[in-house]
């Protein structure tokens, strides 16, 4: 990964768009790691409700455990949230918007709070692979004596691919439509794809 880490010049805003297993998270942390960004992933947010064993994480366990989407109410208010308590400049969206609502709700926030969306990025990557990544992401998990993550089987990717088509895939028309839209290919190694978003947000 040498070469790619870089100071920017300026603040960038990114947005991650793809199907579940596309990399949104992996590149994410890189992006973290390379370029000083702040990610802000709805699926950790989430995660971290559920094991906190609050009564958020309790209602959202099953819906994620489903493979379906939480109610956009609450991924709104978790990302408000943390754009409310931070004085961190420049943002990974990762994860979110899933929906056209969240996408109209996350404009009006960053008019809100005065942040500029430079780039909705979608990591192009065909479903047939993405079960392989998250077998394999479980199968790591397991065998490193960590729990793996209960929506990480095949059933219920199926549920998640659904739900990414119906109400995720939408979003790229309505990023271009914005001309924020770059596409990527995801489907080759990690880090070729990781300098291709330096260079994005570079
Ligand atoms: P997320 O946590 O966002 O999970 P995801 O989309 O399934 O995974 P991600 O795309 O980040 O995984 P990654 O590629 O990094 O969401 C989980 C659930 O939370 C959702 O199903 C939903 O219920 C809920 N939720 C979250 N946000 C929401 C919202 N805004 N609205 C409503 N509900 C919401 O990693 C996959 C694996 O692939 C890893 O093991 C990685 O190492 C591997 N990998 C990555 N890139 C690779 C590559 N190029 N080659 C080989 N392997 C690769």
């Amino acid at each position: 990964m040498q070469g790619d880490t870089a100071t920017l010049t300026r603040t960038v805003n990114v947005i991650l768009l793809g199907p579940p297993g596309a990399g949104k998270g992996t590149q994410a942390e890189l992006l973290v790691k390379n370029h000083g960004l702040v990610q802000l992933s709805t699926g950790d947010m989430l995660r971290e409700a559920k094991a906190s064993g609050s009564e958020l994480g309790q209602r959202v366990a099953q819906v994620m455990e489903r493979g379906e989407l939480v109610t956009d109410d609450i991924v709104i208010g978790l990302i408000k949230e943390k754009l409310s308590n931070t004085d961190a400049k420049g943002f990974i969206f990762d994860g979110f918007p899933r929906t056209l609502a969240q996408a109209d709700a996350l404009g009006q926030l960053l008019e809100e709070f005065d942040i500029k969306l430079d780039a909705a990025i979608e990591l192009k990557v065909d479903d047939k692979i993405l079960v392989q990544r998250i077998l394999h992401r479980a199968a790591q998990a397991k065998a490193a004596g960590q729990p793996v993550r209960a929506d990480d089987n095949e059933e219920t990717l199926v549920q998640r691919l659904e739900a990414y088509h119906a109400q995720t895939a939408p979003l790229i028309a309505y990023y271009e439509g914005k001309g924020v839209l770059k596409s990527v290919d995801a489907m080759g190694a990690i880090d070729a794809i990781a300098k291709e978003l330096s260079a994005i947000v570079s």
